[in-house]
């Protein structure tokens, strides 16, 4: 234990607490399993908040990395690089985008899309400057940035972080009505997560997502989904809004994109909307580098050659389905799609956040969201037979 709290010690005396992480310290990792520095042995069901779809070090994806680590890294958009084309060209034939614009971390690409859908609403739909709307929902996350978490409704991602950006309207998540309710000759564009993860793994009512896209359409307005954590296969399809007649107008990608190697985001849309953009207009020093290009198109045909999103429907299925048979007396509610899996604890039993210590003393790294929920995310690469294993642990933990 004294090399974990040697180093624990040391984060706290060096680093801004902005986290309360579990007390363990992780050497090394490999698939589904990580390492901590007393070599104890933990299967990752958070994958970095599904940053890890592919897994801990997918060889494919680190060999991309070594091999174009060897010949540039970046060059910065002044001048052009041999590997940004090839990605974004299989990333729009992949989802079927005209355009992309690439980033580097997930609220990059969240603000890449806002501004997108600002410049779109006063160039192309002719509202008046400054006046453009954009509709977003109640318990959402799409990141830390100011504008960001000036539409949060979770006043902790708030407090003293004013003043906010104005010219967001938030309406409740899941409620169609109330979305036709909130749209004005202002609106630009909706922005939300086909599922809520950090709202607590949220799944809206099945034809929310199909409405969302029919009442965008009728009243000229961008939809924009956050795929950034529901995306590449965590749900149990190559994208959550999949699951309905939704295909939104930006697609907004993070996290899985980068193989849990490397930053890389990116907002994909139609030339009408993302030809906003002129030269200069826009931009960021590692957005479409040659080293986050290279790994991200090796994480997609990853993503795609190991069929990763059907894995997670037929793992996800399974999984919830053992969950069920627990009949556990301390679980309220089982959610989620795929293997994006959030299991709420009743209050009566107190937050989630100790059954995710015992969890992580039987070997399972688990993460609560919002007190009362336990998110299981494990990586879509994840065998039956690890899935049995962590099943035994998570039933002594959870089991009647
Ligand atoms: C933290 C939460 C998850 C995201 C969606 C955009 C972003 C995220 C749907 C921004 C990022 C991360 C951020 C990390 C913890 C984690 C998280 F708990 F914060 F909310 F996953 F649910 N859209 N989510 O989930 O992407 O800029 O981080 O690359 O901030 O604590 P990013």
């Amino acid at each position: 234990m004294a090399r974990t709290e040697e180093l624990i010690r040391e984060v706290e005396t060096y680093s801004a607490r902005n986290y309360n992480p579990l007390p363990v310290v992780i050497e090394r990792g490999e698939g589904v399993w990580v390492y901590d520095v007393e070599g104890r042995r933990y299967l990752d069901m958070l994958s970095a908040y599904s940053a890890l779809n592919q897994g801990h070090r997918h060889p494919k994806i680190i060999q991309a990395l070594l091999d174009q680590a060897s010949k540039v890294t970046l060059t910065s958009r002044a001048f052009h690089n041999e590997t940004m084309g090839p990605f974004l060209r299989q990333l729009c034939e992949l989802t079927g985008y005209g355009k992309a614009l690439p980033m580097n971390t997930g609220a990059e690409a969240v603000e890449t899309a806002i501004k997108a859908a600002r410049k779109w609403g006063l160039i192309r739909k002719g509202v008046p400057e400054n006046q453009g709307e954009i509709i977003v929902c109640e318990n959402n996350f799409h990141g830390r940035t100011v504008t960001i978490v000036s539409f949060s409704s979770e006043e902790q991602y708030r407090y003293g972080f004013g003043p906010f950006t104005p010219g967001f309207v938030l309406v409740p998540f899941g409620d169609a009505a109330a979305l036709e309710q909130a749209i004005t000759p202002n609106t630009i564009a909706v922005l939300a997560e086909p599922i809520q993860g950090e709202g607590g793994v949220l799944v809206p009512p099945q034809g929310y997502l199909a409405a969302m896209r029919e009442l965008t359409k009728k009243h000229n307005v961008l939809m924009m989904l956050d795929e950034i954590q529901t995306g590449l296969g965590r749900t149990g399809r190559l994208f959550a809004y999949e699951y309905e007649e939704a295909k939104p107008d930006v697609l907004i990608l993070g996290k899985a994109l980068g193989g849990g190697v490397y930053p890389v985001s990116a907002v994909l849309a139609s030339e009408e909307v993302l030809g906003v953009f002129g030269p200069g207009d826009h931009g960021s020093t590692f957005g479409g580098n040659p080293l986050g290009a290279a790994v991200a198109k090796a994480a997609l045909e990853v993503l795609l050659e190991e069929d990763l999103p059907a894995r997670a429907q037929e793992l996800g299925s399974y999984f919830k389905g053992r969950l069920h048979a627990l009949d556990s007396p301390y679980i309220r509610e089982i959610r989620g799609k795929g293997l994006l899996i959030g299991v709420e604890i009743k209050p009566e039993y107190g937050s989630a956040r100790p059954f995710c210590e015992r969890l992580m003393r039987e070997g399972l790294l688990c993460k609560e969201t919002h007190d009362q929920t336990i998110r299981f995310a494990p990586p879509l690469v994840i065998t039956k037979e690890e899935l049995d294993w962590a099943l035994e642990r998570i039933e002594g933990v959870l089991g009647a």
